[in-house]
């Protein structure tokens, strides 16, 4: 059993080293982000404050994460989403919920009204699947975020853009037109 607040450095420090920086932390991903756990439990052990960090923590946090941020298979461990780093494509795009939301800051609402949502730094756009994810992924970056409702139906059958499920809160996109957006608030 470990509390909320090491649960929390232990979530950032995996979604940096499979979002971001797998080479930094000696973690070979293979072409579609996978690492193995074991190798990466080394890795984790690196920390100061990790070094005692047991395994069967580590998959008891995976495995009763609130927001789905990382998945296993066999003994392999991949990020849902937030990759900086290219990966191979999964070709199984689906087709989207009706609409998706996005939360942002003021900051960027007048530049995204022009130029749509892009992926920034990341491989994909992020779209929420409800509003209150969009508000809290928008509260990283301004208290009172903007919600942006992205008609995800219409994007998708008229623009073709492309659409993966990154996991159960969590949507990815290609570059959203400013006409598939809609400020709700
Ligand atoms: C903005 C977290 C200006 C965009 C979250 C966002 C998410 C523009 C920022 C996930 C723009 C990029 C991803 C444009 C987009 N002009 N600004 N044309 N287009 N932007 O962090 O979606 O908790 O790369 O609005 O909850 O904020 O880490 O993307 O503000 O699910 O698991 O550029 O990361 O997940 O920021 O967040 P990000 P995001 P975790």
């Amino acid at each position: 059993m470990i509390i909320e607040n090491r649960i929390t450095k232990i979530s950032k420090r995996l979604s940096y080293i499979l979002r971001h920086e797998p080479q930094r932390y000696k973690v070979t991903l293979d072409k579609e982000g996978w690492a193995d756990i074991d190798y990466l439990l080394n890795s984790l052990h690196n920390f100061k404050d990790l070094t005692d960090l047991k395994k069967e923590d580590l998959l008891d946090l995976i495995l009763n994460q609130e927001k789905v941020r990382f998945v296993i298979k066999k003994n392999k461990i991949k990020a849902t989403y937030g990759h900086t780093i290219e990966l191979k494509r999964n070709t199984s795009t689906i087709p989207p919920p009706d609409i998706l939301y996005h939360g942002t800051s003021h900051k960027s609402i007048e530049s995204i009204i022009i130029n749509g949502l892009l992926r920034m730094q990341r491989q994909f756009v992020h779209l929420s699947i409800d509003i209150h994810t969009a508000i809290e992924t928008g509260k990283r970056r301004d208290g009172n975020p903007v919600i942006i409702e992205v008609d995800s139906k219409t994007a998708y059958k008229e623009g073709r853009i492309l659409f993966y499920k990154g996991s159960d809160k969590v949507w990815l996109s290609e570059i959203i037109l400013p006409k598939y957006l809609k400020v709700i608030n």
